[in-house]
């Protein structure tokens, strides 16, 4: 058997292994829940050899949805000591015990390949669907949508935790009156590896802010410490609004309400472009300023279905310093940290969603070589949760699920017509 299929079966089995009947964990010890966009990953992952699993998974994320229509981003759906923080600090409003905010929604994008890889099986979960994804995306829009920017309400909700991208902006809040706690993350995973300490003080007082007052977005949007728009954020709601769009379409449903969402966030993502720095950035809503920050979040532009050129002459630039694909942040920047989370460490989802929006406006070139470092990442290192950007050494946990799915899905390279970019 060669290199190459010994591969393909070793993702099946992470896949197999984190499955938990009707939902995947990211990985066992570290991350032993269900998490929101590790999912939507996830799904995509099994697609490849058993579709029904693949929407037995998103099933299972929209079992969790809040009456508001907030998709929580981890789903306690049993007990796991394991883990700080648990059900208990969060105390969420679901049907299902969960955290209080959401995730990157890159569902209905997923949910639209898994569809095209054999409608067959797809058309009768979908339609079960489509109501649930549309609820969500218009609690996004609701409490999440402000002055044309898509903001996140906490670290946790961009997924990219400890992002300098959001330093400002945590360094305005005094996290005091913290009950005392034990972080369980540096049990699983070497701390150089993962945020400090004075990062994590401040996500645990903004989950008591929330807390505090029982997840109110009412009273959040004008309270909350941390208001934080974010690139990522913003395109990728904007394509999943597209993909949703097209989905409606098929079904025959109604689709002015998802077409006015399209055009306020395509009039907003202008308001992202730092022209000091050249680049998209995220932006303070409750300071007013920009982070001064090119991260993996900044190329998220074409994913979004917005061909900027001008995004090409950092990708450039950043893509000579390193040579396993785009890393969380600008190797040229003093904060950048090869090794430590989403400060510097190089990510198989990212890379595969710039991927897929550099061949999709047509930079077919980068986005093979952005997929051959993936592979080679991966190849050389298994299937850890993210990379050193530089030298390809494994970083954070390991046998992790979307590391997995994005080798199977898209990574590996073409194979027959499931390629991902059907
Ligand atoms: C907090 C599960 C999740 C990912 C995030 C990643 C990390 C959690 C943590 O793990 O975050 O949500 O405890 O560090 O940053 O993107 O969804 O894989």
């Amino acid at each position: 058997m060669s290199l190459k299929n010994n591969m393909n079966l070793d993702a099946k089995k992470i896949l197999l292994n984190n499955d938990k009947g009707n939902y995947t964990i990211p990985t066992s010890g570290l991350y032993p829940f269900q998490w929101n966009w590790d999912s939507a990953f996830a799904a995509y992952g099994f697609a490849q050899f058993n579709i029904p699993r693949a929407w037995t998974e998103l099933e299972t994320l929209f079992s969790a949805q809040w009456l508001n229509g907030m998709v929580p981003h981890i789903i306690y759906h049993q007990i796991d000591e394991g883990y700080f923080p648990g059900p208990n600090i969060w105390r969420g409003n679901g049907p299902i015990p969960s955290s209080g905010i959401t995730q990157p929604p890159v569902v209905a994008s997923l949910m639209i390949k898994i569809w095209k890889i054999d409608t067959n099986f797809g058309n009768e979960r979908i339609k079960e669907l489509f109501p649930k994804v549309l609820k969500w995306h218009r609690w996004f829009m609701k409490w999440r949508f402000e002055e044309g920017f898509v903001y996140i309400s906490h670290p946790w909700e961009a997924g990219r935790d400890n992002a300098p991208d959001w330093d400002k902006a945590l360094a305005k809040i005094n996290p005091s009156g913290l009950a005392p706690y034990k972080r369980r993350d540096t049990d699983h995973v070497n701390p150089l590896m993962r945020p400090t300490q004075s990062d994590y003080d401040r996500y645990i007082w903004l989950v008591q802010q929330g807390r505090d007052c029982k997840w109110n977005e009412d009273w959040l949007k004008n309270n909350s410490s941390f208001k934080v728009a974010d690139p990522a954020m913003h395109f990728i709601l904007l394509r999943a609004n597209r993909d949703l769009r097209l989905i409606g379409l098929n079904l025959g449903e109604d689709i002015s309400e998802i077409d006015s969402w399209i055009s306020a966030l395509e009039k907003g993502f202008c308001k992202l472009w730092n022209y000091s720095l050249a680049s998209y950035d995220s932006f303070d809503l409750i300071n007013k300023s920009f982070a001064g920050s090119i991260s993996s979040a900044s190329f998220m532009c074409w994913y979004g279905g917005v061909y900027d050129k001008r995004m090409l002459l950092h990708y450039d630039r950043i893509m000579k310093k390193v040579k396993y694909g785009m890393p969380s942040y600008d190797p040229e920047s003093e904060k950048f940290d090869r090794k430590r989370y989403w400060r510097g460490p190089s990510w198989a989802i990212m890379n595969m969603l710039i991927g897929f929006g550099l061949q999709e406006v047509g930079e077919v070139e980068r986005a093979n070589l952005l997929r051959a470092q993936t592979k080679l990442a991966i190849l050389e290192n298994g299937f850890a949760e993210y990379f050193d950007p530089i030298d390809g050494s494994p970083a954070g946990g390991n046998t992790f699920t979307w590391t997995a799915a994005v080798w199977l899905g898209w990574a590996k390279g073409l194979g027959g017509k499931r390629n991902g970019f059907n």
